[in-house]
């Protein structure tokens, strides 16, 4: 957090609720801001899985990911053993995505705006279940058509340890600690920067039980 001996105590705890951290150039850390719409933001996802069920997807090498998940929007980012990929419809129905819901989209344009990216018009959201031990791997967002656009991250329930590296998968990662609420907006500089998740540490979170969600707002098409 940015040192400032300027301000009162209770002043210091309301701007730490709202903390914009720079994690990198491009890449900013929302503390909190979606704490006040967590709730609602879980109830949609709950519908969204009751039409779109999340399911563990193959890699391409042939492998199950470990992390469950699901999507909504017009477009919804799938891995199978012929790549990764945006696809229109849920393979596992054959129907069109769940729509992207209002409060979903509310939230994801105010944060690109407060973290310094205007006019985000987000078409995809890639939702992650994680349980304890869960991981996700390093990696790079590069299956949108254009890098121009953001992505706005939101992390609810569990906390996790988001290991955030440079353009090269080569490096130690940072380690940034991820609360229920609290928001990742990335782009410029950052878009390529590669990524992921450490093992989830056992819990439960009165939101979610033994469970992270992770909503990853992208403009994919
Ligand atoms: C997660 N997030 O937080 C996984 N990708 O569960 C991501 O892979 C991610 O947080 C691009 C931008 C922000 C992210
Ligand atoms: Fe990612």
């Amino acid at each position: 957090m940015t040192r400032r001996p300027d301000m009162a105590p209770q002043d210091l705890f309301a701007a730490s609720l709202l903390e914009r951290e720079a994690l990198s150039p491009g890449a900013r850390l929302l503390r909190g801001f979606a704490r006040d719409d967590a709730p609602t933001l879980i109830d949609a996802v709950n519908k969204i899985a009751n039409s779109a069920p999340f399911r563990c997807m193959a890699t391409p090498g042939g492998r199950k990911m470990s992390v469950e998940m699901t999507n909504c929007g017009t477009a919804g980012w799938i891995s199978d053993k012929r790549g990764y990929r945006y696809e229109s419809e849920d393979p596992a129905s054959g129907q069109p995505w769940p729509a992207m819901p209002e409060t979903f989209l509310n939230l994801a344009t105010r944060a690109a705006t407060a973290g310094e990216f205007d006019g985000f018009e987000p078409d995809a959201c890639l939702i992650n279940r994680y349980s304890p031990g869960t991981r996700l791997s390093l990696h790079q967002d590069r299956d949108e058509q254009d890098f121009n656009a953001p992505i706005v991250s939101v992390s609810l329930g569990l906390s996790a340890i988001f290991l955030f590296g440079g353009d090269k998968r080569s490096g130690r990662p940072q380690r940034i600690r991820l609360d229920s609420g609290d928001v990742v907006v990335w782009g410029g500089p950052a878009r390529l920067n590669f990524h992921g998740i450490a093992p989830i540490a056992e819990g439960c979170h009165p939101l979610t039980g033994r469970n992270r969600i992770n909503l990853t707002f992208r403009k994919a098409l």
